[in-house]
């Protein structure tokens, strides 16, 4: 009598030939095919599979050895000397329920402390509860109590999982110079606007003819700060723009100029400081059709005041989030659960107050190597 098993898999074949000896007695099953795929983030992880059948008259070693031990009882002639034969029956069958009662037991509490494990990394890494208790579920509802067992193995499952729910978008600068870019930079009080424009200038504009627009009118010494970054820059030309007729005439004047760029400046603001928002919305109308907005937030704020930041902000249609200051919080649970929670890509991650270093594309790398306890499951170069 045969049994399909199958597949089992494993990193190597040694690996799925030792977990398919820990489920069935060597030789009691018979492999009919090898298969290898590949997964993970950059699909770089190979994983080998095999496939089969059982011969089920093979019993495992604990039927085999509990066979034994009955077979090695004489056989017993009257009827008392049966009656005795009985009891010890009993009592061997007794004591075999016991053991294995004992291994499904010591085999969940492993399955256990390994969910558990994993849940208070997560906290560790700052990720929200409700994101979580889904990692969670997700374990107990799609992998089986051997995968589960094997702690390192999991932390790679569930790095994948994370790897999933970060959302990027990085191609702002990847297309051609021309149309002319327009890049507007929105966000509560400092959250790093104006540093930001001077990093991604010094980094990413290149040769790029570029110019800066401040709409900041309402901060004391924004103007000065704005032209103090201008000639960091090598003289770079500014504009004040005082309202919508003043932004109409500069952004006509950029095109006729030929710019590649344009970096627009806005005062920051409270999410419910609404006049103020409705002035900024206002003073950008006329290049609101070929502007790429972005919103940037400290990547230490609470979740519930990103949530709240990314909902207010979003009547300016921004394209994503540029998540700063990294370097001020240690972990990057909150950001993860942000993006999963509202789909909004990440497009840049700065880390540092040095204008001319301390900013970089957003990618996927970036979140995963500031993750906390994953050891090697984390690490991607
Ligand atoms: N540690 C750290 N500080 C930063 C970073 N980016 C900006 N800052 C600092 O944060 C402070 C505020 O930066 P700004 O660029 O003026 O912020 P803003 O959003 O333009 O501020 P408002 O115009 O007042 O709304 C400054 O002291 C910056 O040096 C960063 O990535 N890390
Ligand atoms: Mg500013």
């Amino acid at each position: 009598m045969t049994a399909a098993f199958g597949p089992i898999e494993g990193s190597s074949k040694e690996e799925v030939l030792e977990r398919l000896n820990t489920f069935y007695t060597p030789g009691s099953y018979k492999i009919t095919k090898w298969g290898e795929r590949y997964e993970g983030f950059l699909r770089k992880k190979r994983i080998y599979s095999a496939e089969g059948y059982l011969v089920l008259e093979s019993k495992t070693s604990f039927e085999k050895s509990k066979e034994e031990l009955l077979n090695a009882i004489p056989v017993q002639k009257s009827q008392s000397e049966n009656r005795e034969l009985v009891k010890a029956i009993e009592s061997l069958n007794e004591r075999f329920d016991q053991m294995e009662r004992r291994r499904s037991q010591d085999e969940s509490t492993q399955w256990d402390a390994n969910v558990l494990e994993i849940r208070s990394l997560l906290e560790k890494n700052d990720f929200i509860p409700e994101y979580i208790d889904e990692i969670c579920m997700r374990i107990h509802e799609s992998m089986p109590q051997s995968e589960v067992k094997r702690l390192d193995y999991l932390k790679e499952k569930v790095i994948d999982w994370i790897a999933a729910d970060i959302k990027i978008e990085s191609s702002v600068f990847k297309a051609a110079k021309q149309p002319m870019k327009i890049l507007i930079f929105l966000g509560p009080t400092g959250a790093g606007k104006t540093t930001t424009i001077v990093k991604m200038a010094a980094s990413f504009a290149g040769d790029s003819d570029y110019v800066f627009f401040t709409t900041d009118n309402y901060k004391i010494g924004a103007v000065e700060q704005i032209k103090k970054f201008a000639e960091l820059l090598n003289y770079i030309p500014y504009e004040v723009i005082r309202g919508a007729e003043d932004m109409k005439r500069k952004f006509w004047e950029a095109s006729a100029f030929n710019r590649d760029l344009v970096f627009i400046d806005t005062p920051g603001f409270s999410p419910t400081h609404y006049t103020l928002a409705a002035d900024v919305r206002q003073i950008l109308e006329p290049c609101r059709a070929e502007s790429y907005p972005m919103l940037l937030i400290p990547a230490y704020t609470r979740y519930s005041d990103m949530i709240h930041i990314i909902e207010e902000f979003s009547v300016f249609d921004y394209k994503g989030i540029v998540f700063t200051k990294f370097d001020e919080t240690t972990t990057v649970g909150t950001v993860i659960s942000v993006m999963k929670k509202t789909g909004r890509p990440a497009l840049f991650f700065t880390d540092g107050q040095d204008a001319a270093r301390n900013i970089e594309a957003a990618s996927k790398q970036f979140l995963l190597n500031r993750l906390i306890g994953f050891g090697k499951a984390g690490q991607f170069k």
